[in-house]
């Protein structure tokens, strides 16, 4: 499944299931992908192996009827595993040199980009997209470099040739903002994992998506 990347990363829910409140993980995700959600990345930093593919698949069976790509985070052998259809690497996993052997070409490879050098670095490879990360501040993740902020924003879009997702602190405040600096798609984990409907927090995001598309 790689059909346009640009539609497929509009709107990138980034899995979390102590942001989910509680609330049951799977409920959490269909939610939001009724509510417009585009893409999902099954991101555990705890699960074992086992548990770990156990849950990609059923996600994978969820997410199959909306049309909706699983993207797996970090793990290169759960995503071959499971028949993921992206896998998202960080620049602490498997380098982009040893990930594009074992990875077929026409499936999805993300990269987050941390500093200046991360972003050059990937201009020579053949990813799908190019994570900003993170964009602003966030609670969800604090062992990253220092925040992107609009200004790098715009830097990164000047120097990337990829198509540019934004990471971090991302909400209905300011999504349009990203989206006119440079931003093709917004992930959230917060935003619809902690909301209280995760429905409706997809929703108004694709909304502002857009609404930003038809300026
Ligand atoms: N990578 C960079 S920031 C981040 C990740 C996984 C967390 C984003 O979470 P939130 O709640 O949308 O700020
Ligand atoms: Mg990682």
């Amino acid at each position: 499944m790689k059909e346009n990347i640009l539609n497929q990363i509009q709107l990138y829910l980034v899995t979390d299931e102590a942001a989910c409140l509680g609330r049951d993980f799977y409920w959490v995700v269909e939610e939001a992908v009724k509510g417009g959600v585009t893409m999902v990345q099954l991101r555990e930093k705890t699960l074992g192996t086992r548990a770990f593919i156990e849950r990609g698949k059923r996600l994978k069976d969820l997410l199959a009827p909306y049309h909706v790509p699983l993207i797996i985070n970090d793990r290169v052998d759960v995503a071959l595993a499971i028949d993921a259809d992206g896998v998202h690497v960080g620049q602490n996993d498997m380098h982009y040199n040893m990930l594009k052997d074992l990875w077929l070409p026409e499936k999805i490879v993300g990269i987050s980009a941390e500093t200046r050098e991360d972003v050059f670095e990937a201009e020579t490879w053949k990813i799908s997209y190019l994570a900003a990360s993170p964009l602003f501040f966030t609670a969800s993740k604090t062992d990253t470099e220092t925040p992107w902020g609009k200004e790098g924003l715009k830097w990164m879009r000047q120097n990337s040739r990829h198509p540019l997702v934004v990471i971090g602190g991302l909400n209905d405040k300011n999504a349009a903002e990203a989206l006119r600096n440079g931003a093709n798609g917004i992930a959230v984990i917060s935003a619809i994992c902690s909301a209280e409907s995760p429905f409706q927090a997809a929703t108004q995001l694709m909304s502002i998506f857009n609404k930003s598309n038809l300026k």
